[in-house]
């Protein structure tokens, strides 16, 4: 059983602390392309104000990172990720997850960052261990690291701690410490693979068990083809607290899994004298009378 560690990012004037002791920090998904029609059509046109938007909604909601993507085909991402980033930072002075899969725009993201960013990520591939570590390391920030490698995802959580494995160790290589690594799972759909869901919650509790790592996830892949989706990412996303998911990516405005977050760090013991659920209740008194 490996001692548990912190993992501290910033902005310019914000320190959050991601630790197994502490509330859940919830990372914001919803300045991205990839996953958004609207938010694509909307970057593709020059058309800012649903960042300006979905920034302050997804702080106001609970997010204490946002992630920031820009991967528009056929752009120049390195150019438009610092343009989304610089809107985003004159909103909002949260730290920000940095979401691409491309160097260069990783690159020029963290020239213009001030403080130490989450790099949203590197995974088991060669190709992207050499070209993404050594950025992180440059520029100081912690770094997401994905359980796949050259040979896709494996299906195994043995197989998926033995990535995280090689991922924390070529980091270490290079001066970044296990606790500026946090472990991506990868939570696939169950509706494709019934095995989806347990599979990343065992990887969670094997990876904490050996290495004690902060774990991120795209918590609400899972319910991905399905109806109702909100009951199953909230009864996930508290499964997954459980086994020790640290910084969810996901949608805060989506109050059944905000919720269950809330409910699960205060089942952890993670909620003193029940403040934060105390709160959440009365915000949610607040925006039903509003209506
Ligand atoms: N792990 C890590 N990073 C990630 C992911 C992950 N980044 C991207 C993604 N997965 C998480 N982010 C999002 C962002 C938006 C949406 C989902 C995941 C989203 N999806 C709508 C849906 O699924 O219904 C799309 C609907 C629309 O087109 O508007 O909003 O796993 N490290």
């Amino acid at each position: 059983m490996a001692k548990t560690l912190s993992t501290i990012v910033s902005s310019a004037s914000q320190t959050v602390e991601i630790s197994h002791s502490r509330p859940t920090v919830i990372i914001g998904e919803r300045i991205n392309p990839t996953g958004r029609k609207k938010v694509l059509a909307a970057l593709e046109a020059g058309n800012f104000d649903i960042i300006r938007e979905d920034t302050a909604s997804q702080v106001a909601a609970g997010a204490a990172i946002l992630d920031v993507n820009a991967g528009v085909p056929g752009a120049d991402e390195p150019a438009l990720l610092q343009q989304v980033m610089r809107i985003v930072m004159e909103v909002t002075q949260v730290p920000l997850c940095i979401d691409t899969a491309n160097p260069a725009a990783l690159e020029a993201a963290l020239s213009i960052y001030e403080g130490k960013a989450l790099v949203n990520s590197v995974n088991g591939e060669e190709r992207s261990l050499g070209a993404v570590l050594p950025l992180v390391k440059e520029h100081g920030g912690a770094v997401i690291g994905l359980c796949m490698d050259d040979g896709g995802i494996p299906d195994t959580p043995e197989k998926r701690l033995a990535v995280a494995g090689k991922i924390i160790e070529r980091a270490g290589k290079l001066g970044i410490g296990p606790e500026d690594v946090v472990i991506d799972p990868l939570a696939l759909t169950m509706g494709a693979d019934s095995t989806a869901g347990r599979v990343a919650l065992e990887t969670i509790e094997l990876v904490v068990r050996e290495f004690g790592v902060n774990i991120t996830m795209g918590a609400s892949n899972i319910s991905f083809g399905l109806p109702d989706r909100k009951y199953i990412n909230a009864a996930f996303i508290a499964m997954a607290i459980h086994a020790g998911l640290t910084c969810p990516i996901t949608n805060p405005l989506v109050t059944e899994v905000a919720t269950a977050v809330l409910a699960a760090d205060l089942a952890m013991g993670r909620d003193d004298y029940s403040m934060r659920w105390l709160q959440g209740y009365r915000q949610r008194q607040k925006a039903a009378q509003a209506d």
